[in-house]
């Protein structure tokens, strides 16, 4: 079905909706984190098919899903460059209509990821009309183009094949990693917690969201859904949280009040590059 005219001096090319299955999709990917990068290359690798700020959309069909990709972040510049060397291409051939959002936490206070991707929600909303949100760890790049990053019919877990868990999921309610929620799937769990402060349990408790709201979630299974991880240190101020663990406990009851109705943050930088819009924000961290 034609929908939209281009029109061009010599000629009017009339773009139909983009197919259900992406048609240059090549399945099995090589992914390597040897290879030494540096962002200006990758910025010339990709500049001529991107827009300012990460975006981009198909010029051959309508894209069907409007994607924002967000990525919660601070001082992993290494892990981003590999995450943008290989994503671009790999959103590119799953036609998408997308752009990349790098959340970064201001200061050295202590890291709160599932705040960071709830202001990634509110924030994207401002700069498109975005209905699904792809929420991914700076580390981990899909092995497999048929992974789609978009959203379905339900919240959906994307990571479930990790190389460093010997591609196989670390226990059945994991939902760490990679995922992905329309916005009406995320309104409906009040979005993330805001108080898991350093590492541990905030995707645990996100799972439960979806539960007790009457949700379950997909995945692709275990050879599509492959991923390798970039390999690191534990970072300075993300300590495993002791405190985090035995929130899980009260996600139901406190699932209400701890969410995208009492995000509080302050904006401190905004950063168009052509491979991605960088976010930098006060999440008013605990030192
Ligand atoms: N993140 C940052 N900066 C930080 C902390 C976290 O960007 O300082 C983001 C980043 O997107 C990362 C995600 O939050 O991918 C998840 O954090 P994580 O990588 O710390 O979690 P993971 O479970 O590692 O991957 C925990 C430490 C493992 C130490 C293993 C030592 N062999
Ligand atoms: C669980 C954590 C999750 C974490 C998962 C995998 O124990 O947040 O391990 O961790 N839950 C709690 O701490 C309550 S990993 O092996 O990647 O370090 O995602």
């Amino acid at each position: 079905i034609p929908t939209t005219d281009v029109s061009t001096a010599a000629s009017t090319v009339v773009l139909g909706a983009c197919p259900d299955t992406p048609p240059k999709l090549v399945g099995p990917l090589q992914v390597d984190f040897f290879t030494r990068r540096t962002l200006d290359e990758v910025r010339k690798e990709l500049k001529g098919s991107l827009q300012e700020g990460g975006r981009y959309k198909p010029t051959e069909c309508i894209s069907k899903h409007k994607v924002a990709i967000i990525i919660p972040f601070r001082n992993r510049y290494e892990h981003l460059v590999h995450w943008l060397h290989y994503l671009h291409p790999i959103l590119r051939r799953q036609q998408l209509d997308y752009g990349v959002y790098v959340i970064n936490q201001d200061g050295d206070g202590i890291f709160n990821r599932a705040k960071l991707m709830n202001v990634g929600f509110v924030e994207t909303q401002k700069y498109d009309s975005y209905e699904c949100f792809v929420f991914s760890d700076i580390d981990l790049v899909p092995i497999d183009d048929r992974n789609l990053y978009r959203c379905f019919d339900k919240p959906r877990h994307l990571a479930v094949a990790m190389d460093k868990f010997n591609f196989q999921l670390p226990y059945n309610t994991y939902f760490g990693g990679v995922s992905s929620l329309s916005k009406a799937q995320y309104m409906r769990i009040n979005g993330f917690p805001n108080t898991y402060w350093g590492w541990g349990g905030e995707d645990d408790d996100i799972y439960k969201r979806i539960v007790f709201r009457g949700m379950s979630i997909s995945r692709p299974d275990s050879v599509i859904g492959k991923y390798k991880m970039v390999k690191h240190k534990r970072d300075l101020h993300n300590e495993p949280n002791p405190k985090n663990p035995d929130k899980l406990g009260h996600t139901q009851s406190t699932m209400d009040q701890d969410g995208i109705n009492s995000l509080k943050y302050t904006v401190k930088k905004v950063e168009k590059d052509v491979l991605y819009t960088f976010i930098t924000v006060d999440v008013d961290a605990p030192k």
